[in-house]
């Protein structure tokens, strides 16, 4: 069995509300090591990565809000990551707000010919520069990812893109803006909105989604944003959109990807132990690690 490499990324510059950064404490303190461990898993903790700290948050000169702080911790994650995957170990991500996708792709793409992505969120997170309503690079990983936006970003780890768009699927989208609406259409990307999860259900939805990535890609990566999940489940997030996915299907989805055995890298992000109840929102990212890393009911 692989060695799980853990990873924290206390950032909170992709976007305005304060208390994300805290993110990968609440999560270890909700006992992520000891839950994997029980699951026979070699689990090595190593510790955040260090996010430099704004002087004043954000200059209003500038469209993308703290890009260079945001850019340089994701370069030093995108290393991270990249040394986790020379070694052979599985790396999972905690954050920190969405904008570390950025960082965490990087380094996990370098590693596959065609990398697969499952982008579980309420939001697209395919904005770019030119079409980003709020400036929060939360909002764009995605795009960024596949080449699209501010060339700090694209270029990060020096290389780009990172992904292509016909390995990538979105599930959970309810609160899309047009501009990602319309990269959506042009690239061709596969969306399971929260009609298609309502009208489908989850079981047949996930089936779609590992059939659709099983035989096209070398390895796939599991970006869980928390607001993905509905509000009542998961009210710790900066972004709650109602209407979301409940506790249960989120269980079935990460209890399918562990039977696909499909994913070969994953990050949990957008925990907010501020805005949170009693640590929830960190105790569901943990049971939902249990189910993809194979825990079973019985
Ligand atoms: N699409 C909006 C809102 C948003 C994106 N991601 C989150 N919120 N969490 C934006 O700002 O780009
Ligand atoms: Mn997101
Ligand atoms: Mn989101």
């Amino acid at each position: 069995m692989k060695k799980i490499s853990l990873v924290g990324v206390p950032m909170d510059l992709g976007q305005t509300r304060r208390g994300v950064d805290m993110g990968p404490s609440a999560i270890r303190y909700a006992g992520v090591i000891e839950r994997l461990e029980h699951l026979k898993y070699d689990v090595e903790d190593n510790g955040d990565i260090i996010i430099g700290r704004a002087e004043r948050l954000h200059n209003p000169n500038e469209r993308l809000k703290n890009l260079k702080l945001v850019a340089e911790g994701n370069e030093k994650l995108a290393e991270k990551v990249d040394n986790i995957l020379e070694n052979g170990d599985f790396p999972l991500v905690l954050g920190g707000d969405h904008s570390i996708a950025i960082g965490t792709l990087a380094g996990v793409a370098k590693h596959y010919k065609n990398l697969g992505v499952i982008w579980y969120d309420a939001h697209g997170d395919l904005n770019t520069e030119e079409t980003s309503p709020s400036g929060n690079i939360h909002g764009t990983p995605l795009a960024a990812s596949l080449g699209f936006g501010n060339p700090v970003l694209t270029n990060l780890h020096g290389y780009s893109p990172k992904i292509k768009p016909e390995n990538v699927v979105v599930i959970g989208a309810r609160a899309l803006d047009d501009g990602e609406k319309e990269l959506i259409k042009e690239q061709g990307i596969k969306v399971y909105t929260m009609h298609e999860i309502d009208r489908l259900g989850m079981a047949r939805v996930m089936e779609e989604a590992i059939d659709y990535l099983k035989e096209k890609t070398d390895g796939v990566h599991l970006s869980l944003d928390l607001d993905g999940l509905d509000p009542i489940d998961a009210p710790g997030v900066g972004t709650p959109v109602m209407g979301g996915i409940s506790y249960r299907e989120s269980h079935l989805a990460m209890e399918m990807l562990a039977e696909s055995e499909l994913i070969t890298s994953a990050e949990f992000v957008e925990v907010n132990p501020i805005l949170d109840e009693r640590n929830r929102t960190a105790k569901v990212a943990v049971a939902l690690m249990g189910s993809l890393f194979g825990e079973k009911l019985a």
